[in-house]
């Protein structure tokens, strides 16, 4: 196997904290069998130094991600559970190396030749990757990734005429102030498009490069942001916010929301 020397301390931060978010996220209810999936770029955070990647087992990516070449990455496994992935992170996802020329990755951890053999990153690798590259070609700070299927969410874009950003966006922002204040830029909408297709990649990339969270049409949610606990929180606000939006609806009721000034205020409000 490789010999890869990794800055541990950095990287087992870094793990914890998505074994966390990933318990987290199934006792929300939002990750059903192999339901979601998160990246997070470890470049900069650690230091993988490969002595030989002659000895990494390699693989070829569908398309090339050259921007990407020579970036570390944990990715959850495909087919795995975010139950399974918080009880052993290490198991149940990868630590990959784009290759210099950014045509493939190899594999730096597990280490366990046996377990390689199955482990796979996630089926929505191409969208992680995409976004990315979106996020390393502007520079910003943002370093993960997480895909999630929050039922609250999923439900709202069952609603056709809800099917548009600023409509669902001020729905959002006008059940709950919080909503407003942390998700100021509030969501985009992505219409339809096959699970793990390159063109939904493409217009996840187009819908994350003005916002923060993009909501698949009957599917889940996509957010990106500079640590796993601030991504996770994103998407539990929005889902409170529809959540209230349901519950009043169950109870009979339409809510009456936050007003446009209220809302316009709420975007005023510095932290
Ligand atoms: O990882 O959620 O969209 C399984 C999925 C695919
Ligand atoms: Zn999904």
């Amino acid at each position: 196997m490789a010999e890869a020397v990794i800055n541990n301390e950095a990287l087992n931060r870094i793990i914890a904290s998505v074994a966390e978010i990933a318990g987290y996220i199934w006792d929300k209810g939002w990750a059903e069998k192999n339901a979601g999936n998160i990246s997070v770029n470890l470049t900069e955070a650690v230091s993988i130094n490969l002595k030989d990647d002659t000895l990494c087992s390699h693989r070829e990516l569908s398309s090339p991600f050259t921007a990407l070449a020579g970036q570390c990455f944990f990715v959850t496994g495909t087919g795995k559970r975010m139950r399974d992935i918080a009880r052993d992170p290490l198991s149940n996802g990868l630590i990959i190396r784009i290759d210099d020329t950014g045509n493939g990755y190899h594999i730096i951890a597990p280490e366990d030749k046996n377990r390689l053999a199955t482990l796979r990153p996630t089926s929505e690798l191409p969208s992680h990757l995409a976004i990315h590259t979106m996020i390393s070609n502007r520079g910003s700070k943002q370093r993960v990734v997480i895909h999630t299927h929050a039922t609250e969410l999923c439900a709202l874009t069952q609603i056709k005429e809800l099917c548009d950003g600023d409509k669902l966006n001020r729905i959002l922002w006008g059940m709950h102030p919080e909503t407003k204040v942390f998700i100021p830029k509030g969501v985009s909408f992505v219409p339809y498009l096959l699970p793990g297709s390159k063109e939904l990649a493409a217009a996840t990339v187009d819908a994350l490069s003005k916002h923060d969270v993009a909501l698949w049409e009957k599917h889940g949610v996509f957010a990106i942001g500079e640590n796993i606990e601030d991504t996770f929180d994103m998407i539990d606000i929005l889902a409170k916010s529809a959540s209230v939006f349901f519950t009043c609806h169950a109870a009979g009721f339409e809510p009456e929301g936050l007003s446009d000034d209220q809302i316009d205020e709420l975007g005023k409000l510095v932290f």
